[in-house]
């Protein structure tokens, strides 16, 4: 007999293939409310769970009494209560290393866009404002050799730092948990506590998974430690950054504008007074977002998840160590 797996996501006919050849599966449009409550028998069979997005707590878990792993499409796993899953040998797998060129491109962009100022001019553009050449209120800043701080110095982190500084000869600072002689050694990097970086870099990137120690880890006192002529850049969680205080920021000047691509509440509201700034680009959270890397995600979802049954838990595996003392994978 074949583990049953609820897919929650669609994918291309050849993933769906892939799945269907390992797992009885039952492929449901989403995790919402309703869908929860629709589903509810398919979700109580179910030994492996593979989609993005939906939230895994005690109450989503109780109704998931047989799962054995759970595989999301994403790199972040904020959304999964660990704890629990470990408490019920529950494995879990993620797709940490698909996404992490395509992110990095994004985040250069956004120093782009921000320091550029791309989308305000495309803008007045557009709607008929130029009329002569530009004079210094359409003016940006440089980008090129300004200096870099890295908030989070992973795989993302890393990648973002070899683009500004061997492409743009941007000096770097990090802030990590643990210095990264990688970083210090091929991109010249320099460690720095967060509340240096925040007073010395002319772009913060803030690239940190959400964690209980990240929540609002760029607070008002940080953001008032920046340069009036620094740009905040967060490609990586929202609620890592006070929003409210960031606005403030923004609205009073105290940072000169902020490149967004995540918020503490996604999709933003339309009535966000970051919409209504003109020194803020704001995204939809479009990180990942390209059908390379997003294709490539789901193909990784999907291995994880036919790896995981079958015991190898090796790579991309949030807690191996429920394998280890649950038997968990390879018997369901
Ligand atoms: C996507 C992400 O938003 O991987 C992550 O953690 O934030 C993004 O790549 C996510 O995969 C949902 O599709």
């Amino acid at each position: 007999m074949k583990p049953a797996v609820v897919l929650y996501k669609s994918l291309s006919d050849d993933l769906r293939q892939r799945l269907n050849a390992f797992f009885d599966v039952t492929e449901i449009p989403g995790l919402d409310e309703e869908n929860v409550k629709k589903y509810a028998s398919v979700l109580q069979k179910a030994h492996g769970i593979i989609g993005s997005g939906g939230k895994f707590d005690q109450k989503m878990l109780d109704r998931l009494p047989q799962l054995k792993v759970a595989s999301t499409i994403s790199a972040g796993y904020d959304k999964y209560d660990v704890d629990a899953l470990n408490a019920r040998g529950i494995l879990l797998m993620h797709t940490p290393s698909a996404l992490t060129d395509t992110v990095a491109d994004l985040l250069m962009g956004l120093v782009l866009a921000t320091a550029r100022r791309l989308p305000e001019l495309a803008q007045r553009t557009r709607v008929g404002e130029w009329r002569d050449n530009v004079c210094a209120d359409w003016f940006g800043s440089d980008v090129h050799h300004k200096t870099l701080g890295v908030v989070g110095m992973g795989r993302i982190g890393m990648a973002l730092a070899q683009r500004a500084h061997l492409g743009f000869s941007m000096p770097i600072l990090y802030n990590a948990r643990h210095q990264h002689s990688e970083a210090e050694q091929r991109f010249n990097a320099t460690y720095c506590d967060l509340d240096s970086l925040m007073a010395k870099a002319d772009f913060v990137c803030i690239i940190l998974p959400l964690t209980d120690q990240t929540h609002h880890l760029i607070n008002r006192e940080r953001l008032a430690n920046m340069k009036p002529s620094a740009i905040l850049i967060n490609a990586g969680r929202g609620p890592v950054v006070d929003e409210v205080a960031l606005i403030e920021a923004l609205e009073n000047h105290t940072i000169s504008a902020a490149g967004l691509d995540v918020f503490e509440q996604e999709p933003l509201a339309t009535d966000s007074p970051l919409l209504q700034l003109p020194n803020v680009v704001a995204l939809p959270h479009i990180g990942s977002a390209t059908h390379e890397t997003r294709y490539a995600m789901d193909a990784t979802a999907v291995d994880n998840l036919i790896a995981a049954f079958n015991g190898q838990v090796q790579e991309n595996c949030v807690n191996p160590q429920v394998a280890n003392s649950s038997g968990a994978g390879g018997e369901f």
